[in-house]
């Protein structure tokens, strides 16, 4: 259902704006809540990462872990098996980029079957430093795969550039329903979280029965 307000906001880097139906986010909602509280789920990574990390977390697929920036099967602080990337965002995944390159034929970024989901949940306080996602295997960094990013909940301040300073990076309001896709010569694009708008749409975390904060899935191939 993409809009006509999606953009392509530098080659390899295109926003489908209100892409995710209310429908979609519910049950995209009630499916990370269910993953959420059981074994693999959300935990709080702690401080002295590489990246600022101010969320809560939890990895779908395969582990990434934030200490070593390692990808792996298991969780070294507890063992647990992440939970799979459930059928259902799989479509979701395949069908937007299949809608994004539609929308920007001109720029048309390879699809990819994701091993990896990063699901990060911020409260009203919650930010992620400027970072790159570069831990993926040297192929999929090279063949620019896409990274492909769900926006659900409170609106977020999210910064992106060619550099980590904040103050050369674009400026960029991401809204509950927003897929946004970076991939090829954007692979390596610099990004973050400034802040969480907590004044966004008042009725709409009831609509979507998600708890005051903003919950992003980045989908990835390894
Ligand atoms: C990441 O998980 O690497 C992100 O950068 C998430 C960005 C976002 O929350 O929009």
């Amino acid at each position: 259902s993409s809009n006509s307000s999606s953009l392509l906001l530098r080659p390899g880097m295109v926003l489908l704006r209100g892409y995710l139906s209310l429908s979609d986010q519910k049950k995209i909602v009630e499916r990370c809540r269910e993953l959420g509280v059981g074994v693999g789920g959300f935990y709080q990574p702690g401080y002295g990462e590489g990246v600022e990390m101010h969320l809560k977390m939890m990895c779908l697929g395969k582990n990434w872990d934030p200490h070593t920036s390692q990808y792996g099967e298991q969780r070294p602080f507890d063992g647990a098996k992440p939970p799979l990337i459930p059928p259902e965002f799989h479509t979701l995944v395949s069908n937007a980029l299949r809608d994004s390159n539609a929308l920007f034929p001109h720029d048309p970024l390879p699809s990819i079957s994701p091993d990896i989901c990063i699901v990060n949940f911020y409260s009203q306080t919650g930010r992620l430093g400027l970072h790159q996602d570069k831990d993926e295997s040297k192929d999929s960094l090279r063949r620019g795969l896409p990274v492909v990013s769900f926006s659900i909940g409170y609106s977020a301040q999210f910064l992106y550039g060619d550099h980590r300073d904040p103050d050369k990076a674009q400026k960029l309001q991401l809204e509950s329903g927003d897929v946004l896709i970076f991939g090829g010569p954007s692979r390596n694009v610099f990004h973050g979280v400034t802040a969480i708008d907590t004044t966004t749409a008042p009725n709409l975390l009831q609509h979507i029965n998600l708890r005051p904060g903003r919950l992003n899935l980045t989908f990835r191939q390894y």
